[in-house]
């Protein structure tokens, strides 16, 4: 017993905390006032389930049987609330818009798959999100559902200055009477009636006219060099593509494009195949003959004409650098001496008792314990989460990804001219079906996600995936020298994982018992890699001729809070050194720190970075809600992991097109014109983008304001050999947390019964085992577990199902279509 002859006071004050009736208080405190009927109902019921829980566990634990406590995993479907109004459209309201869209004459559609260059096609259809303020009267009030409208997005090409057009349509479904459209332009602040210009619109003529000739121009160096060609042959071993966005300086449009080799594996390592040469085109303009080849790159040598280039190659002192080939280092099928007993099944979580959620799979909204929220989807930025609830109570409107940026650099024009904004691709159309028992686990509930494409639907199944897990450590313990107290650390996740060409972006968001919310990014896939020659000072030097390009990842999330309302201020809490004397100090200065405490008064001070050291604390509060002791009610914003933001000052490939990238976090009042910080086509007009992010700041105050934070998740990636096949998300890993800050009157996990409290004698040993409800083996109930392994279930892996909307045919909706990517 020697460990605890020599009791702290700290021991003695946290047996005392335990036992005394202040701990009631965490337990006491009501459930906040309902605020519209349908939570009273919910929470009434949730009470009740809670009181005849507890019941049964003072009268014993006889009355469970195998029945009720082992199940399969079967989610129970509930009903939601009330609709889900950021819901995806109907194949009905979809293949309505697109047919009256076809009979609107003024918009000159031709149907996408015979549209060429120089036609007009229609580039997206979805639901448009309604105003925030006719979203509350209706989710919070008794006001009818918004009127439901359509987003769509217009390719008009049919024009020598091809753009991009949003615009409304609606009201859903389209009735020929009532339907109209409008340009949609209030959600971004370019000012111009919500267009942007199109500089893809020649993506057909571009490799069949530009690149593949330039290509064939030195196939005889090609050959030589690489032995092979990139000219669009079926034998070409070579591929060339190049910088995103296009530079955008002095009213022209500038090309830099580079040879990859194609790998001669299986695998996707295109990437890590890198040749080190380049070459500049102006591609101002849509007519192929006024553009402009401007040189050659190779070995930081610059050869204005292509004559110039070969008459330096084939002449004595050229120096050839060698060639990145694939091969198994760069494939990510198992490889070397297996594992020390790794040929046994490993480790698998499992839910002996089925899923412990509830879900309305039409309205996709979910509950799990006393939490709740909707899932949205739509194709710029995939899952988002709409009305997140915890005890009835709305903590945050919206939370959702925004943008994604990747921004390279080097000493070579494709990686310093890289500056990838991934909801150009779009996250949507991008998430795959998950891989039971290895995304998620195998026993977790997955739900699908649709997006438009080219005049159909196209649905991903099994993309989204919720679940209960456990951590494999606890949320709490204590060890006196009477007993030892440990809570199970029991969270539910909801994930999606998008694969944007070579990176695969995990988001998690996961929701605790003591209030606290996770929103996390984990990258994997190939890197993105550069020729290694004169850039030691942007990257490792990782193979043959291969450097890890350095990057930065920014992902931006917009957390739309409600604390207790609309109504809320940003708090700061700053932990600083200071050097005090007080009345016991007997006149002598003592080293110490204090808290200094502030409020963000407006916009102008609302864009900030983490402080050094994690002294400041930033808690959204509402300022009209302080709890007993006067302390503000409020939701704490926190580094989970690292994160980060642009190392890049205003970067040349950007300009205005991420200003949301510059700070850790952003605050900034709530606006129906300002629902995002970016738009999917910002790379397509970097000096006037639809979203220029900066434009948000304009000196309003944030105290007592419907407060939205601009976060961004990141990290600076300098991959180095480990990154090698792929990225490995143990460490390319961002994460940033909400916790109650004085929200609660104590912490709401001590009502979970998924703890113990062991009481052990002076002797030793255990003399009491408090299990406080759970089923214990005294119950008789012992859940069979058959361990089936994950690999039998993965033959159902069905990748695509597309649904055809022009001509749609609700019998036949899937009429000549086919899977795309
Ligand atoms: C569990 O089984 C034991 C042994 O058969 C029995 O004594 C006990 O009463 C059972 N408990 C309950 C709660 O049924
Ligand atoms: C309509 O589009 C076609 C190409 O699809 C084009 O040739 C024609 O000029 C356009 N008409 C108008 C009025 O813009
Ligand atoms: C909603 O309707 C109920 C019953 O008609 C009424 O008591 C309540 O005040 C209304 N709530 C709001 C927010 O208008
Ligand atoms: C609406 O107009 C389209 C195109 O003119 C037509 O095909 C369709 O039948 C009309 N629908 C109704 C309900 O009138
Ligand atoms: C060059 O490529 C051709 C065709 O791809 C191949 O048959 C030949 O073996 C290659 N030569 C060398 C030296 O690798
Ligand atoms: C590729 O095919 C073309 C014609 O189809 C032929 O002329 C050329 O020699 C081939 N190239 C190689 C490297 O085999
Ligand atoms: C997902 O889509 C498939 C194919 O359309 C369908 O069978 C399945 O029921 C859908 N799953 C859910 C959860 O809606
Ligand atoms: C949404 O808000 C914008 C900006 O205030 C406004 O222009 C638009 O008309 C609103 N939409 C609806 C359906 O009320
Ligand atoms: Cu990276």
């Amino acid at each position: 017993m020697g460990l605890f002859d020599g009791i702290s006071p700290r021991t003695l004050l946290a047996s005392a905390l335990l036992l005394s009736s202040a701990a009631q208080d965490v337990f006491a405190r009501p459930a906040p006032e309902p605020k519209v009927p349908w939570m009273r109902n919910r929470n009434g019921a949730a009470k009740k389930k809670m009181a005849n829980h507890l019941k049964r566990a003072v009268e014993g634990h006889g009355r469970r049987t195998t029945e009720t406590a082992c199940a399969d995993s079967l989610v129970t479907e509930i009903t939601a609330p009330k609709p889900n109004i950021w819901g995806e459209l109907t194949d009905v309201e979809t293949a309505g818009v697109v047919a009256w869209l076809f009979a609107q004459e003024d918009l000159n559609l031709t149907i996408t798959e015979d549209a060429g260059a120089w036609d007009n096609s229609i580039q997206l259809v979805e639901a448009m999100w309604p105003n925030k303020t006719d979203a509350l009267a209706f989710i919070d009030g008794n006001a009818t559902a918004p009127s439901k409208y359509a987003h769509v997005l217009l390719n008009n090409r049919a024009t020598v200055d091809p753009y991009y057009a949003d615009i409304l349509v609606g009201p859903l479904p389209i009735d020929n009477a009532t339907a109209t459209w409008e340009p949609l332009s209030y959600p971004y602040n370019k000012g111009d009636g919500g267009t942007v210009r199109n500089l893809d619109a020649d993506s057909d003529v571009l490799y069949a006219e530009w690149i593949f000739p330039i290509g064939a121009s030195i196939a005889d160096i090609t050959l030589d060099l690489w032995n092979g060609t990139a000219m669009g042959l079926d034998n070409d071993t070579l591929d060339i593509w190049g910088i995103d966005p296009l530079w955008q300086s002095d009213g022209k449009i500038i090309r830099w494009d580079t040879f990859w080799n194609i790998p001669t594996g299986d695998f996707d390592s295109e990437t890590l195949l890198p040749l080190g040469l380049y070459f500049m085109s102006d591609v101002t303009g849509r007519d192929p003959s006024k553009w402009k080849f401007e040189g050659w790159l190779y070995n930081n040598v610059f050869y204005s004409t292509t004559e110039e280039f070969r008459s330096a190659y084939w002449g004595s002192c050229f120096k050839k650098n060698t060639a990145n080939e694939d091969g198994p280092w760069a494939q990510s099928d198992q490889q070397g001496e297996p594992l020390p007993m790794d040929d046994s099944y490993g480790p698998t979580v499992i839910a002996p008792a089925g899923s412990r959620f509830g879900i309305d799979h039409k309205e996709k909204y979910v509950e799990w314990q006393d939490w709740s929220f909707y899932i949205g989807f739509n194709r710029d930025t995939g899952m988002s989460l709409h009305d997140i609830r915890y005890k009835g109570e709305r903590l945050l409107y919206e939370l959702s990804l925004q943008e994604a940026l990747a921004h390279y650099a080097g000493n070579d024009p494709m990686q310093s001219g890289t500056a990838y904004l991934d909801t150009f691709y779009g996250f949507g159309p991008y998430a795959f079906e998950l891989v039971q028992g290895y995304d998620c686990p195998a026993y977790a509930t997955f739900i699908n996600s649709s997006f438009y494409v080219d005049e159909t639907t196209h649905t991903h199944i099994n993309s989204i995936c919720l679940f209960e897990t456990t951590a494999d450590y606890p949320i709490q313990r204590h060890t006196t020298s009477k007993y030892v107290s440990v809570t199970k650390n029991n969270y539910f996740v909801v994930r999606s994982v998008s694969t944007v060409g070579n990176y695969d972006y995990t988001f998690t968001y996961s929701f605790f018992v003591d209030g606290s919310i996770a929103v996390e990014v984990r990258a994997s896939g190939y890197i993105q890699s550069a020729y290694f020659a004169h850039n030691e000072d942007y990257g490792f030097h990782i193979h043959d001729s291969l450097s890890g390009s350095m990057h930065d990842h920014v992902l931006n999330f917009k957390a739309d809070f409600d604390i207790l309302g609309t109504s809320n201020s940003v708090q700061l809490m700053t932990a600083v050194p200071s050097k005090e004397t007080y009345p016991w100090s007997k006149g002598q200065t003592r080293n110490t720190m204090k808290l200094e405490r502030s409020f963000l008064e407006t916009e102008d001070d609302g864009r900030l970075n983490w402080a050094p050291n994690g002294a400041t604390q930033v808690i959204v509060v509402n300022e009209d809600e302080k709890n007993k002791y006067g302390e503000y009610r409020g939701y704490r914003v926190l580094p989970y992991t690292g994160t980060a933001h642009l190392t890049v000052k205003d970067s040349s490939n950007l300009e205005n097109a991420a200003h949301w990238a510059e700070y850790d976090l952003q605050f900034t009042v709530q606006k129906d014109t300002e629902p995002r910080s970016a738009h999917a086509y910002n790379s397509q007009d970097v000096f006037d983008p639809p979203v220029d992010f900066a434009k948000f700041f304009d000196g309003e105050s944030l105290r007592k304001e419907d407060i939205v934070l601009w976060m961004n998740l990141g990290m600076h990636h300098v991959p180095h050999t480990g990154d090698l096949p792929n990225t490995v998300m143990t460490t390319a890993h961002s994460g940033i947390q909400f916790m109650p800050s004085n929200y609660f009157m104590g912490d709401l996990s001590r009502r979970t019964v998924q703890q113990v409290r062991i009481n052990y004698g002076t002797d030793g040993g255990a003399i009491e085992v408090e299990t406080f409800g759970q089923l214990t083996s005294q119950d008789n109930v012992t859940c069979k577990l058959e361990f089936t392994p994950v690999e039998a279930d993965l033959w159902g892996y069905t990748g695509d199902i597309v649904v055809r909307k022009f001509p749609f045919d609700p019998n036949d909706p899937y009429f000549e279509t086919g899977s795309i990517v």
